[in-house]
């Protein structure tokens, strides 16, 4: 049933496609040979399958052949006064690698709506940018009442304010795109448009700000999302998607659970320091709702939703066929139930559909996460759809409001792998009594309480306290995570982000405590630091030493690389022969005693 809102797209291109008359026709049939698609009655023109970057070979080849004098880059500035008063003055069907359309904030919104199928290139980006107003106000893009360059030819126009690709003419799959510093506005039900033809129709109730068909590379940075049906939607066909600095809000439909704050289903997508806030009042869809591959969260700010992550199948083999299907990755954000919002679960991970086989099946990494509930009743950390879905969560801070026993891990399935989380104390792994067939399996240093030592909860501030439980209380990351899916960043309120403060041992959470938790001892010293090997040193000297320390060194993902074991002289040799160049971090401790000494030091090879 979930499905339905996205069933209705495929459905209604599919229809759309059908009663294409010769308007549209030729490049359709065009665009089926770019995709290696057979039509029926030419099958002498038809070709093989081939790649999409033997495609694209074949398409720069043509390119390069039809215009042999290179385009420059060219600045489309838009506004009041400038050289294009509307967004649609601007030649869009014929913008080339490089270029960029500047849209200038004015008090007026733009009430336009347009496509975007032209293709930009890895080092020249095509690019739709909003030049804030004074007060750094963005351009507003208002879907109610636009209007569409009759220039354009594209389908699907009742389902997004912008599109990406589905377009006639220009008819390019859109690559490397930029969208950013827009406040996109007002597609669904009852808002009207004026269509690439003139003529004047109604959203599709899964109307979106953003509506990719198709196009790989695409970036939507620092936009505002909101009043559409779905804000955010990415069909199947697209990959290597980045969402980042957005406020995604004020989405969805009235009694609908099948309108997303983000409905998104990619090759490849990640979402990093943007804000998703609640959904429009009355409105039961999710808050991030995904069926992609290669799925990154990390380090937004996520409140509210009938379920705040919605990770589920998707249905298309080119997807679930995909490595990257069966590694998930949610880690560095603040996540939050705010009253009673729909269903108490908050990270459902596997699939809803009828057909279990494409469901994820593999891991959902989650860690370093700040999870709250402030529900009144019970509350579901997870729902692994199967017994084939596992979950791999660390260094957690998982809070609920009322008494810890209203917590449970997980809802009926799934194997849950829990190590130096902060639960409230009194947890659960299940609110389901006998439906419930999951395993959840302690790997040790769980740390519970009834407060996790929050710096100021009426202004929801997460970061901790300097005593709280949580300081160096966190773990090792799996080593799948790593190097690439480490936490080395925070999120800062809203939608910004700075270097996660590291002294070698994680905090539980989202935030490190920012003195690190650690005191420094200046009598220690450490030389060479940097230790440059290619100069012939190999031995890193820790001197002034108190007998009875031990010292400890760790890597940038907080692993132990070397442990001195107890030692009785005031000097110690760390032989870095074999050791890798980076950065490390080492702590000289006391048994019995807190830490005394902490530090950074570099090898350089
Ligand atoms: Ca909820
Ligand atoms: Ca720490």
């Amino acid at each position: 049933m979930d499905r339905e809102s996205d069933k209705g797209a495929r459905g209604h291109r599919d229809k759309e496609i059908r009663r294409l008359g010769d308007r549209k026709e030729n490049s359709y049939i065009q665009s089926l040979f770019e995709k290696g698609g057979k039509v029926k009655g030419i099958e002498n023109y038809q070709i093989k399958p081939v790649s999409r970057s033997s495609t694209k070979i074949v398409g720069i080849i043509a390119f390069l052949s039809w215009f042999a004098i290179p385009v420059s880059a060219t600045t489309y500035e838009v506004g009041p006064g400038m050289s294009y008063e509307n967004i649609g003055d601007v030649p869009l069907e014929s913008l080339n690698p490089g270029d960029t359309v500047k849209i200038h904030h004015r008090t007026q919104p733009y009430r336009e709506k347009w496509v975007i199928a032209r293709t930009g290139t890895e080092s020249q980006n095509i690019v739709f940018q909003g030049v804030p107003g004074t007060g750094g106000e963005l351009p507003i893009i208002e879907g109610e009442d636009a209007t569409t360059r009759l220039e354009l030819n594209y389908w699907s126009e009742e389902r997004g304010i912008i599109n990406l690709g589905g377009s006639s003419y220009p008819n390019q799959i859109p690559d490397y795109v930029v969208i950013e510093n827009l406040d996109i506005r007002s597609a669904r039900l009852p808002y009207q448009f004026t269509d690439d033809q003139g003529q004047v129709r109604e959203y599709a109730n899964n109307a979106s700000s953003i509506y990719v068909i198709e196009g790989s590379h695409i970036t939507i940075r620092n936009c505002k999302i909101h009043n559409c049906g779905n804000g955010f939607f990415v069909s199947h066909s697209a990959s290597d998607i980045l969402v980042e600095r957005c406020y995604i809000y004020d989405n969805g439909i009235e009694g609908s659970y099948y309108h997303h704050n983000n409905y998104t289903e990619a090759k490849g997508i990640s979402f990093q320091y943007n804000h998703f806030g609640q959904l429009r009042d009355g409105c039961g869809g999710n808050n991030l709702k995904d069926r992609s591959c290669g799925t990154v969260i990390r380090y937004n700010w996520i409140e509210c939703g009938n379920r705040q992550l919605d990770l589920v199948e998707s249905d298309h083999p080119e997807i679930y066929n995909d490595p990257s299907y069966s590694k998930t990755f949610v880690y560095g954000n603040i996540i939050i139930e705010q009253t009673d919002e729909g269903n108490s679960q908050i990270c459902h991970y596997g699939g809803d559909g009828s057909n279990t086989n494409q469901y994820r099946k593999g891991t959902l990494y989650f860690y370093n996460n700040t999870v709250i509930s402030k529900r009144s009743g019970n509350t579901t950390l997870f729902r692994l759809s199967t017994n084939d879905e596992f979950c791999d969560a660390r260094n957690n801070i998982v809070y609920v409001t009322t008494d810890g026993n209203r917590l449970a891990m997980l809802n009926t399935h799934g194997i849950l792998n829990i190590r130096n989380n902060w639960f409230k104390t009194g947890w659960v792994e299940s609110h389901q009594g006998g439906n419930y067939q999951g395993t959840i399996i302690d790997s040790g240093g769980m740390v519970t309480g009834d407060i996790p030592g929050f710096v100021d909860w009426g202004s929801e501030d997460f970061h901790l306290l300097e005593n709280a439980p949580c300081v160096n209380a966190g773990g090792l990351l799996a080593a799948e995570v790593l190097p690439e899916n480490n936490v080395i960043r925070q999120y800062i309120k809203h939608c910004q982000d700075e270097e996660r403060p590291s002294d070698g041992i994680f905090d539980i959470g989202a935030f490190e405590f920012e003195q690190g938790g650690v005191e420094t001892d200046s009598l220690a010293y450490v030389c060479p630091n940097p230790c440059r090997v290619f100069m012939g040193y190999n031995l890193v000297t820790f001197g002034d030493l108190n007998p009875g320390c031990v010292i400890e060194i760790y890597d940038m993902s907080g692993r132990m690389v070397h442990h001195s074991g107890d030692l009785s002289e005031t000097a110690y040799h760390w032989d870095v022969n074999e050791v890798s160049a980076g950065v490390y971090f080492y702590i000289i401790g006391y048994l019995e005693e807190s830490v005394k000494s902490k530090g950074k030091l570099v090898i350089i090879r």
